[in-house]
C-alpha cells in the first residue's frame, strides 16, 4: 500500500496521542476521513454542526490538556466552526482544527467554497498553516500541536487542499516536539515569598493554567491546599474554573467570576496584594478592568502565567513570572510559610464568611415559574465527586456558579467568552470521554435550540448526559440588561421566545424526557433524571423569568405582562 499524505496525516495524529476526533464530513477532506477509517485507530465522532464538533474538541482540550481535534470542511463548514475557535482562543485552550480547502490548482479563483484562511482566522487562531507540499504535511502537524499546546495555549488551523490527500510521499513521520516549559527564577520566588510574608490581606486568584496542570498532575490540588493552609491565604478560583478549590474549604476566598456581588467584591477590594496564579486575567475576572485596575493596578499585583508575552500585556504587574504556576506553588512550599502567617486568619475568615452566606442554599419562590435556584440546589445534592458539569451562556448559569459547591476532582466546562451553544456539545464530549460518570449540562431555552441537537451525537455514540433546560420563555440575560438600561421599556420585549415541549423534543431523539412545572416537582424530577443511566435525559424546567439571575429579581411587578 503506497504511503499517501492522508495516511501520513493519520499517523501524525496517532503520534500526537489523538484517539478521538470530531467532525462534520465534507468532500474537501474526504481523503483524510478515508485514511482514518482505514487505520481504525482513532474514533471518528460524526457531529451535527461544525460548532458542535469544535466545542467537543475544546472540551477535549480541557479534559486532557492536549489539543482536541476537529475536522471541518472548507467554506461553510469552517464558517460554522468559527465560534469554537473564538472560544478556544480567548480561553487559552489547545485545539487543532483541520480544514479542507479547494484544490491547489484552483486556489485564488474564488472557487466553490474557497476562503482565505490566513486572513479569515487571523483573530481566532494562534496560527494558520496551509499545507501545499506533501513533504511538509507531517511537519505541519507537529508544528500545529506544538504551537497549540505551548506558551498561552490556543487553536491552530491546518488547511489541507482536497487534492493533496492521495499524493504519494516518502516524507518521514514527524514525532511530537517535547513539551517546553520555563520554571520560576529563584530570585522571583524569593521576592514573591517576601511580598506574601509582608501582606496582611493577600488574595490568591487561581485559574486556567493551574487547572491545566491539575489535569495532568493531581498533586496540584494538595499543593494548593497546603499553601492556603500553611501560609493562611484566601484562594479564589476564577471564572469557569470553580473546581480548582473546594467551595467548602475554610480558606475559600470567594468566587472571582462574572459580576461578583457587592458584599464580596467590596471585601476583596480591601486586599493589599493580589497574586494571579495561573490566571491569564480577563475582562470578566477583573470586573471589567477595575480590580485590578488596568493598566495600572491599584494594589501590588503578581502575575504568574506561562507566557512572557501575556504577563504585562494589559496589566503592569509589580512582579511578572512567565512560568508554570505549579512550580511556583512548589517553590513557595519549599521556602516555608512566614512565622506570622496567622495574622491573616481574620482576613481569610471574613472573606470565607461572605462566601458561605452567598453559597447558602436559600432562595425565594417565584410566582411565574420555578426559581432555578431550586433545581440547581437539588442537582448539587446528587453530584458525585467525579461529576462533570457544563454550562451554556446565559443567566441560568449564575445559579450554577452561586449554588453548586464545586469540589476538587469534579470537572467544570464552559466557554469563557460566554458563547451560547457550547454547553451541550461540551457535555457530549465529556460523556464520551468519561463513560460511567455523571455529566450534567445546564442550558437555557435560547442555547438549547442553538446546539442542543448534539444530543443526537450523544445518542449515536452512547453518551448519557443529563441536559437541564431552564425555560423562562426568553433570552433572559439580554432581557435583564435591557431592563437595567431601559427600565421604562416593557419587560421581555425583543427577547421573548415561544418554545417547544423540550421533554417531548428529547424523547424524539431517544432520550428520557422529564418536565418540572413547579417547585414541588423538583426533588422527584431531578432524582428520576439521575436514576437514568443508559441514555441521555432532557429535564424541561419551566422557570421564572422574574427571577432574572441568581442575584437579581425583576422588581416592577410580580406578575409578567
Ligand atoms: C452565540 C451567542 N449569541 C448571542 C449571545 C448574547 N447572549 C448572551 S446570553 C443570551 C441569552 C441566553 O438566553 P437563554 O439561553 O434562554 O438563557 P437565560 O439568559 O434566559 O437564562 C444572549 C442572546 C451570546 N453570548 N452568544
Amino acid at each position: 500500500m503506497p504511503q499517501t499524505v492522508a495516511r501520513l496525516l493519520a499517523e501524525s495524529l496517532e503520534a500526537h496521542d489523538v484517539d478521538q476526533v470530531y467532525c462534520v464530513p465534507g468532500e474537501s477532506y474526504i481523503g483524510l476521513t478515508s485514511a482514518l477509517i482505514e487505520r481504525n485507530s482513532i474514533r471518528l465522532v460524526v457531529c451535527r454542526h461544525e460548532a458542535g464538533a469544535g466545542y467537543m474538541a475544546v472540551a477535549d482540550g480541557r479534559l486532557r490538556d492536549r489539543a482536541g481535534v476537529a475536522l471541518v470542511s472548507r467554506g461553510p463548514g469552517l464558517s460554522n466552526a468559527m465560534v469554537s475557535l473564538h472560544s478556544a482562543y480567548h480561553d487559552a485552550t489547545p485545539m487543532v482544527m483541520l480544514v479542507g480547502q479547494v484544490e491547489r490548482g484552483d486556489s485564488g479563483r474564488l472557487a466553490l467554497q474557497e476562503q482565505n484562511y490566513s486572513r479569515l482566522l487571523s483573530d481566532v487562531t494562534k496560527l494558520v498553516i496551509e499545507v501545499n507540499e506533501p513533504e511538509q504535511a507531517s511537519e505541519a502537524m507537529a508544528r500545529a500541536f506544538h504551537i497549540a499546546e505551548s506558551g498561552t495555549p490556543g487553536p491552530v488551523a491546518v488547511v489541507l487542499p482536497e487534492d493533496i490527500f492521495d499524493d504519494e510521499t516518502d516524507a518521514e513521520l514527524n514525532q511530537p516536539r517535547p513539551h517546553v516549559a520555563a520554571g520560576p527564577r529563584a530570585a522571583d520566588l524569593d521576592r514573591l515569598a517576601a511580598m506574601l510574608a509582608k501582606a496582611e490581606r493577600p488574595l490568591v486568584v487561581v485559574g486556567g493554567a493551574l487547572m491545566a496542570e491539575a489535569v495532568r498532575d493531581k498533586a496540584v490540588y494538595a499543593d494548593l491546599n497546603r499553601l492556603a493552609e500553611e501560609w493562611v491565604l484566601p484562594v479564589s478560583p476564577t471564572h469557569r474554573r470553580p473546581q480548582l478549590f473546594d467551595a467548602a474549604h475554610p480558606n475559600y476566598g470567594g468566587y472571582m467570576g462574572i459580576r461578583v456581588p457587592p458584599a464580596l467584591i467590596g471585601e476583596m477590594k480591601k486586599a493589599d496584594l493580589m497574586v494571579a496564579l495561573g490566571e491569564r486575567m480577563t475582562d470578566t475576572v477583573s470586573q471589567s478592568y477595575s480590580f485590578p485596575k488596568a493598566p495600572q493596578p491599584q494594589l501590588p499585583f503578581v502575575h504568574v502565567w506561562p507566557d512572557a508575552g501575556e504577563v504585562g500585556r494589559v496589566w503592569r504587574p509589580d512582579l511578572g513570572m512567565p512560568c508554570s504556576p505549579h512550580e511556583v506553588l512548589k517553590g513557595l512550599l519549599q521556602r516555608g510559610a512566614p512565622a506570622d502567617a496567622a495574622k491573616r486568619r481574620d482576613w481569610v475568615a471574613g472573606l470565607n464568611g461572605i462566601h458561605r452566606k452567598l453559597l447558602a442554599k436559600e432562595w425565594e419562590p417565584a410566582t411565574d415559574g420555578v426559581n432555578f435556584a431550586a433545581i440547581v440546589c437539588e442537582v448539587d445534592k446528587h453530584l458525585a465527586p467525579d461529576a462533570t458539569v457544563t454550562t451554556d451562556a446565559g443567566n441560568f448559569g449564575s445559579f450554577v456558579h452561586r449554588y453548586i459547591g464545586f469540589r476538587q476532582g469534579q470537572v467544570f466546562l464552559s466557554s469563557v467568552v460566554g458563547a451560547m451553544g457550547s454547553g451541550m456539545p461540551m457535555a457530549v464530549a465529556a460523556a464520551l470521554r468519561r463513560p460511567g460518570t455523571q455529566v450534567v449540562a445546564f442550558v437555557g431555552d435560547g442555547g438549547a435550540l442553538m446546539m442542543g441537537n448534539e444530543i443526537a451525537t450523544a445518542c449515536q455514540y452512547g453518551g448519557n448526559p443529563i441536559m437541564i433546560i431552564s425555560d423562562n420563555g426568553m433570552y433572559g440575560t439580554i432581557g435583564m440588561h435591557s431592563y437595567v438600561r431601559y427600565p421604562e421599556r416593557p419587560f421581555m420585549e425583543g427577547t421573548r421566545l415561544t418554545n417547544p415541549d423540550f421533554a417531548a423534543w428529547g424523547r424524539s431523539f431517544g432520550a428520557e424526557g422529564i418536565t418540572i412545572r413547579e417547585e414541588s416537582e423538583v426533588a422527584d424530577g431531578i432524582a428520576r433524571a439521575f436514576a437514568v443511566k443508559t441514555r441521555p435525559v432532557v429535564v424541561h424546567c419551566l422557570t421564572s423569568a422574574i427571577q432574572m439571575s441568581a442575584w437579581r429579581r425583576y422588581t416592577r411587578t410580580e406578575t409578567l405582562p
